[in-house]
C-alpha cells in the first residue's frame, strides 16, 4: 500500500499572475519580481515532475493576486477532494475557480459551504490523522465542517493551534515521512507532535519549515544549508528550489501545489 500522505501521481499548480505584487503579506519585504517568480515556479514544477508527478499547470487568474497558492483552495484525500473556504476575503473566489478542474480527477467532491473558513495551509495530512490549525484564516466552524466530511471518509481530525502571528500551521511544519515531521522549535514546543519523531529546523532557518515530501523526494526552499545538511544526514533525498520571490508574499513549497492520486 502506498503512503497516502506523501506518495502521489498528480499535482495541480497555477502560474503566478502579473498581479502577484498585490498579494497578501504580513510584513512588507518589497514586491516579488515577476520574471523571477515565474522562473522559480517553473523550477518548482520541474522538481515535481522529476519526483514522478504528472502536473496540470493552470493559467494565472489576474483578478486573484494570490492564485498561485493553490493549496489553500482544496484538500485532496485518497477518497476525494474537499473544496475549501479561504478566510482571506480576497482569496474566497479562488476556491470556486479551482472546483471545475477537480472533476477530471475525483469521483467525490465535497465543498465547505460556510459560514466557517478553512485554508489548506493550515491542514497537515499524515498517515495517522489530519491536523488542522486554528489561525487567523481557519476558524472553529470551518474545522467543524471539514471534520464532518473527513470523518465520513474514515479520517481522524485533530484541531491544533497555529502559533500567533504565524500565517498557517504548515508555515512552521512539514511531513517528512510516515512518522517524521520537520518543525520549527516554536511549533514543536507546543507539544502537538508528541506522537511523531520531529526534526527541528536549524537556528535561524525557521523559514524552511514549509517543505514537501513527494514520493522519494523532499522539496525545500534553497538558502537553508544547516537544515539541508540535517535532512541529508538523515537520509532524505533533498531537492531545493529558489523561493525568494514567493517568500515576499508569505508563500512556500506546500502552497504552490495540490498533490494527489486521482480516484477516476
Ligand atoms: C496569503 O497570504 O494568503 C498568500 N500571500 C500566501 C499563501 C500561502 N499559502 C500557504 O502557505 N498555504
Amino acid at each position: 500500500m502506498p503512503y497516502h500522505s506523501y506518495q502521489f501521481t498528480h499535482a495541480i499548480t497555477r502560474r503566478p499572475p502579473a498581479t502577484i505584487c498585490d498579494g497578501l503579506r504580513a510584513v512588507d519585504q518589497g514586491n516579488p519580481d515577476f520574471a523571477r517568480i515565474t522562473a522559480h515556479h517553473a523550477d518548482y514544477v520541474a522538481a515535481l515532475q522529476k519526483a514522478g508527478m504528472t502536473v496540470l499547470e493552470l493559467a494565472p487568474l489576474e483578478e486573484f493576486p494570490d492564485c498561485c497558492f493553490v493549496e489553500d483552495t482544496t484538500l485532496c484525500l485518497p477518497q476525494g477532494a474537499i473544496v475549501l473556504r479561504p478566510g482571506a476575503v480576497t482569496r474566497l473566489g479562488e476556491a470556486s475557480a479551482m472546483a471545475p478542474h477537480l472533476s477530471a480527477f475525483f469521483d467525490k467532491i465535497e465543498t465547505i459551504t460556510g459560514p466557517g473558513f478553512v485554508e489548506g495551509g493550515d491542514i497537515l495530512v499524515t498517515e495517522q490523522e489530519i491536523l488542522v490549525g486554528r489561525s487567523a484564516r481557519t476558524d472553529a466552524a470551518g474545522i467543524a465542517e471539514l471534520t464532518g466530511i473527513a470523518q465520513a471518509w474514515g479520517h481522524r481530525v485533530r484541531e491544533v493551534i497555529t502559533p500567533p502571528g504565524v500565517l498557517h500551521f504548515k508555515t512552521d511544519c512539514s511531513l517528512l515521512d510516515h512518522q517524521t515531521i520537520l518543525a520549527t522549535p516554536r511549533l514543536n514546543a507546543s507539544g502537538c507532535f508528541a506522537d511523531y519523531a520531529v526534526i527541528e529546523t536549524a537556528v535561524g532557518e525557521e523559514a524552511c519549515a514549509n517543505a514537501i515530501r513527494v514520493n522519494e523526494t523532499v522539496i525545500m526552499p534553497s538558502g537553508f544549508p544547516k537544515t539541508a545538511e540535517i535532512l541529508t544526514g538523515c537520509g532524505y533525498d533533498l531537492v531545493t528550489v529558489n523561493n525568494s520571490e514567493c517568500a515576499k508574499v508569505d508563500g512556500g513549497m506546500s502552497c504552490l501545489s495540490l498533490r494527489f492520486t486521482p480516484t477516476r
